[in-house]
């Protein structure tokens, strides 16, 4: 049975969030950590999520580069060194579901690039974990607080990945007539599954054994109540919509529920996912505290990453602003 959360009780953690296919900053990020590292200054490093999908043009898009890096310093430095966390970008890839905002498709492109890196990226994709709880009492996750979490911890400290994946994939095996079931996805979509099967996941054609992968996906997206619910808590969008008074009610509620079992009562928590409009971070309220480190920064320059002792108690989230930190000096010193 996987355990989607980590626990920490020692050691400080550098923490950078949603790079978004950002090649320069997960280089400059890995740099400083190196440097921090071997001056004994971090033992950890810990990306928050959302390492894939760029918003701009194919050239700037490094996202296979970003994780092949991050498997790699992973297996040099040792998996208690190098924790990500699964962010919004990373979760329909391992269904073969899509991913479209407006005009912007983010997932055709990644599954086009992954061509033989596809099963160890994808293994690697589907082993993340979700939270990091720490004996600070610091919470750290991808998208931070959903109500929606809040009913669902032990669904989403087991999550098993594989096991609604096979579960699907028997349900198609089984199935008396499966053509029935690609009418059903073509009266849904609108379009020819082959040619659908072929943009949304490379697939080559009906030889090939990923071709039902994409029926797969819309099955368990329409029909598989734990996939919604971590759908849900990594689409979250916090505040936005809520009154102050109600987003705290649920980040306390949050936090308790998350603090079962945890090292230490869970106070604070540590997110990205959403846009910060002035700098590379914000203070959502006393309890959450919004990091970007390139992506979601205004400008990108402005992003930070944090860095967090996590034996040492931390009541509020403006105790962790000292310890915000940059990597783009040379970017700041020219804007000055
Ligand atoms: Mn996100």
């Amino acid at each position: 049975m996987p355990d989607r959360f980590v626990d920490l009780t020692q050691g400080v953690a550098m923490i950078v969030t949603d790079l978004h296919g950002d090649g320069d900053a997960f280089d400059r990020y890995v740099t400083h950590f190196r440097q921090l590292y071997a001056s004994g200054a971090a033992q950890r490093l810990i990306f928050l999520g959302d390492l894939v999908h760029s918003y701009g043009g194919p050239r700037h898009d490094h996202s296979l580069d970003i994780l092949r890096g991050v498997m790699a310093l992973r297996a040099e430095l040792g998996p208690d060194t190098v924790i990500t966390l699964l962010g919004n970008h990373e979760m329909p890839h391992i269904y073969g579901v899509s991913l479209v905002k407006g005009e912007i498709e983010f997932t055709p492109r990644f599954e086009r690039a992954l061509g033989a890196d596809r099963d160890s990226v994808l293994a690697f994709l589907r082993s993340l974990p979700f939270y990091v709880r720490t004996a600070a009492g610091v919470m750290l996750s991808h998208a931070g607080p959903a109500s929606e979490a809040i009913p669902h911890v032990e669904t989403l400290r087991c999550f098993d990945h594989g096991a609604l994946l096979a579960q699907a994939d028997m349900a198609l095996a089984q199935a008396d007539d499966l053509a029935l079931y690609y009418e059903h996805y073509e009266k849904v979509h609108g379009a020819p599954y082959a040619d659908d099967a072929r943009h949304y996941l490379a697939v080559s054609g009906p030889a090939d054994p990923r071709y039902p992968h994409l029926l797969r996906a819309s099955l368990i997206a329409e029909q598989s109540k734990p996939f919604a619910v971590l759908w849900d808590v990594l689409f979250t969008q916090n505040e936005l919509g809520l009154t102050e008074y109600g987003y705290v009610q649920i980040v306390q509620q949050f936090l308790e529920a998350f603090s079962a079992g945890a090292p230490a009562p869970q106070r604070v928590i540590v997110s990205g996912h959403i846009v910060t409009p002035l700098g590379g971070y914000m203070l959502v309220n006393r309890y959450h505290l919004r990091l970007s480190s390139a992506a979601h920064a205004r400008p990108r320059e402005a992003g930070h990453y944090l860095l967090l002792d996590c034996a040492k108690p931390v009541r509020a989230a403006n105790e962790l602003l000292p310890a915000l930190g940059t990597v783009f000096a040379d970017h700041l010193e020219a804007l000055a």
